[in-house]
């Protein structure tokens, strides 16, 4: 019996589906119901399962003027905290980097991408604009031609979203970079012989702003997400399962990571969440193809010791609402044609930057003590030299959109 031809089936019709509710697609949604393009968003997950995710903190300042252009940034202006500054530890001891002096005034906000999810979401509901969670068997259908489709199931029932385009916003596990024939698609991957314990408590942070620490034991990263909620994070072996981590354990070693000061002032406390996250560096070439547009952890990942994953998410968003809005409003394809080659500019550099801040700051087991010391001389060089700490800092807050044009 042929199932498919018996199925209830529900056909809709939009100018652009989006395949995933993460940042990137939610952001996406609220940007085109501003710029009056029709969206409807198709999501695997339900909205608890998405906002129990517990990932970035740290948002630049175009992150931040995406948000507000988007209508959600009442909340993060009144409860995110603006950081001007961030220590780098190593050889016990902590030196300052000032974002502020060294950017000419910039900074970053550290706001989670909960919050920022929940402020999309909520928004997104207030309008009443079409979001389908837990939606399963989501595949995606002649992107190579005018009339791309969306098709999926929810309750038993099969639904088609017939549309102009779709943007992949399903992260790096989604379909859509997945649905690529491997002849028009070049990936490019470096995983890291190690991941990150994060541990979440809420406990007063140890110290006002972020410190990333460069210990022979290991990186640690000692970030917040307010000032009685902290997060934490360990380098440790790919082989380590987060049960083997008691917090117990876990505050140990970050003691044992953390200078004298830091580590007598860390307050201890139950987590709330432990998990450990794989690092790599990822980047898919192009991120256009045919109608199929790839944005965010689809397209691209980083490893998150230069805060850089959602701010890139944002960043592709950004030029493909410019993109999209162009096509319907000015009947150009100007925008939708350069979007690959825009994003792709931004995505290499900030992966340039995340994978060397990275290469900086953890322990690689085949570099032995040399790499240690290696590893602190150049730190040393870049604490002393207005130079070095520029780039560090002018890096940190996040390049402007038209650098280098
Ligand atoms: P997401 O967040 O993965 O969302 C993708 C959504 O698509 C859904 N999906 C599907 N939907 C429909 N059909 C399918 N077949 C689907 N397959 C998947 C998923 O359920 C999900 O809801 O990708 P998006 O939206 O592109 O957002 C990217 C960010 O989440 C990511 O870049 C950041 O979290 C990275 N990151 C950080 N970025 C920063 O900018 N600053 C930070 O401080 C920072 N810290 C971090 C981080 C990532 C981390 N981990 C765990 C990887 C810290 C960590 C530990
Ligand atoms: C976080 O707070 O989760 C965080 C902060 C800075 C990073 C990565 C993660 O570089």
């Amino acid at each position: 019996m042929n199932t498919a031809s018996t199925a209830p089936q529900t056909q809709h019709r939009t100018q652009v589906c989006i395949v995933g509710a993460g940042p990137s697609g939610l952001l996406l949604g609220q940007l085109l119901h501003k710029a009056g393009v029709d969206a409807i968003i198709v999501e695997r997950q339900s909205p608890e399962y998405v906002l129990g995710r517990i990932r970035a903190g740290v948002l630049e300042q175009v992150t931040m003027d995406l948000l507000d252009e988007a209508g959600v940034g009442q909340r993060m202006h009144a409860e995110g905290l603006v950081h001007t500054g961030f220590d780098m530890l190593f050889k016990g001891e902590r030196h300052r980097i000032d974002l502020h002096s060294m950017t000419g005034g910039k900074q970053v906000m550290v706001y989670g991408q909960t919050e920022v999810t929940r402020d999309l979401m909520d928004a997104r509901q207030a309008t009443g604009l079409p979001t389908v969670y837990e939606a399963s068997d989501v595949a995606i259908h002649d992107f190579d031609t005018a009339s791309p489709k969306v098709t999926y199931t929810k309750d038993g029932h099969a639904h088609t979203i017939s549309c102009d385009f779709i943007a992949g916003c399903d992260g790096f596990h989604g379909v859509c970079r997945a649905s690529v024939p491997k002849q028009s698609i070049t990936e490019f991957e470096k995983v890291y012989p190690f991941g990150w314990l994060g541990l979440l408590s809420d406990t007063p942070p140890v110290h006002h702003e972020l410190i990333y620490a460069n210990s022979p034991r290991g990186f640690a990263l000692c970030s917040q997400r307010s000032h009685t909620r902290s997060r934490y994070y360990l380098q440790v072996p790919l082989t380590d399962k987060v049960e083997q981590w008691s917090d117990d354990a876990f505050w140990a070693e970050l003691r044992l990571r953390l200078d004298p000061q830091a580590a007598q002032t860390l307050v201890t406390g139950a987590s709330i969440e432990k998990s450990i996250a794989p690092l790599r560096s990822f980047v898919t070439e192009p991120m256009r193809f045919g109608s199929l547009f790839l944005a965010g952890d689809a397209a691209h990942i980083v490893p998150p010791t230069g805060a850089k994953g959602l701010n890139l998410a944002a960043s592709d968003v950004k030029y493909l609402c410019s993109a999209f809005t162009e096509f319907y409003k000015d009947h150009s394809r100007t925008g939708v044609d350069h979007y690959s080659e825009r994003c792709l500019r931004r995505v290499w550099r900030a992966s340039r930057f995340s994978w060397w801040f990275t290469s900086l700051m953890h322990r690689f087991p085949d570099n032995g003590e040399i790499g240690q010391k290696l590893q602190e001389a150049e730190l040393d060089y870049l604490i002393h030299s207005e130079a070095g700490s520029r780039s560090v800092a002018e890096n940190y807050v996040g390049l402007p959109l038209n650098f280098g044009e």
